[in-house]
């Protein structure tokens, strides 16, 4: 059984964003899952955990540069693939 915590989790709804898909990983290399958002015109959406790992994820837009600095890499990996 689940229990409805919010109808608008991290405030999606204030995104001007559709279709969005939720993917979950270590993207900063800190041992905690991020979350990564992609929507269906292609860009994506970076959400850093800063929890910790074994805790309740707290996921946070970070600053622009450090959005643009794993976006990035995310990018040239899967150049690399
Ligand atoms: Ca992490």
């Amino acid at each position: 059984m689940f229990t409805l915590v919010s109808d608008d989790w991290l405030n999606l709804s204030g995104i001007t964003q559709y279709g969005l898909f939720p993917a979950f990983g270590d993207l900063d290399g800190d041992n905690d899952d991020d979350m990564l958002l992609g929507n269906a015109d292609g860009t994506l959406i970076y959400y850093q955990n800063t929890a910790g790992p074994g805790l309740v994820c707290n996921f946070v837009l970070p600053s622009p540069s450090i959005r643009v600095l794993i976006l990035e890499t995310i990018v040239r990996l899967k150049s690399l693939m």
